[in-house]
């Protein structure tokens, strides 16, 4: 057990939330340090020392700081986890987990960012139609990778079902999830609102999200 974790974060972010997903799921206590980054805390001095991409999450342990959620979440596994359920250690399993873990990185986070950060930063409303198809491709994409199985790499929860599930219940700020046309995501995100206290880590902060972004975007 660590002596000290610290998780700087805002729960309106998917990644943040992600590593909370992961965080309650090994037990681990840990310091929660809100920051603002509506107000730009990310930008002061002493979060650029930290984190000089100034993104959240953060992950701060015992002096090593570890960022980007997906570092974060394998590193938390390595590191806490009592048993490789989250994230195998066989290679072929771990590296289906990778491929979510990056598939995340890449196309499904980038497809919600992509909107968000030209708000945030310049107040752009207008999303125009290759960013709304980033995120109706993202979905479908979810769908096939689900298959017949209940969580995203097969029969067991992992932590790609932690950053992935973060990012695509948020996906809605944008773009509703149509549950006929992706009736597989829509039982899987049901089916990861069952977990333990995931209101509280997850869907408490996904509605902040997307009360923050919906009412003001204009899809083309
Ligand atoms: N790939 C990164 C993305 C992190 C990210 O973009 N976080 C956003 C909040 S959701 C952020 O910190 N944005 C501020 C910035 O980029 O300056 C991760 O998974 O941690």
């Amino acid at each position: 057990m660590s002596d000290k974790l610290i998780l700087y974060g805002m729960d309106i972010s998917p990644p943040v939330r992600a590593c909370k997903l992961t965080l309650r799921a090994l037990k681990l206590d840990y310091e929660y340090k809100e920051m603002d980054l509506l107000a730009g805390d990310h930008f002061k001095d002493e979060f650029l020392k930290k984190n000089p991409q100034h993104t959240v999450p953060l992950l701060e342990d015992n002096g090593a700081l570890i960022w980007d959620s997906h570092a974060i979440v394998c590193y938390l596994v390595d590191k806490y986890a009592k048993s490789d359920e989250l994230y195998p250690r066989d290679l072929v399993l771990r590296a289906r987990v990778d491929q979510r873990l990056f598939f995340d990185a890449s196309i499904l986070f980038m497809s919600l960012r992509n909107v968000s950060i030209p708000f945030f930063l310049r107040h752009v409303s207008l999303v125009p139609k290759e960013k709304v198809d980033n995120i109706k491709d993202a979905y479908g994409h979810l769908e096939k990778f689900l298959g017949d199985n209940p969580y995203l790499t097969g029969s067991q929860l992992t932590i790609a079902d932690f950053c992935c599930g973060a990012t695509a219940s948020s996906l809605a700020a944008v773009l509703d999830l149509d549950e006929k046309k992706y009736p597989k995501v829509a039982a899987w995100l049901e089916r990861l609102s069952k977990l333990p206290h995931y209101e509280e880590d997850n869907l408490r902060g996904t509605k902040k999200y997307i009360n923050l972004l919906k009412p003001v975007l204009n899809l083309e």
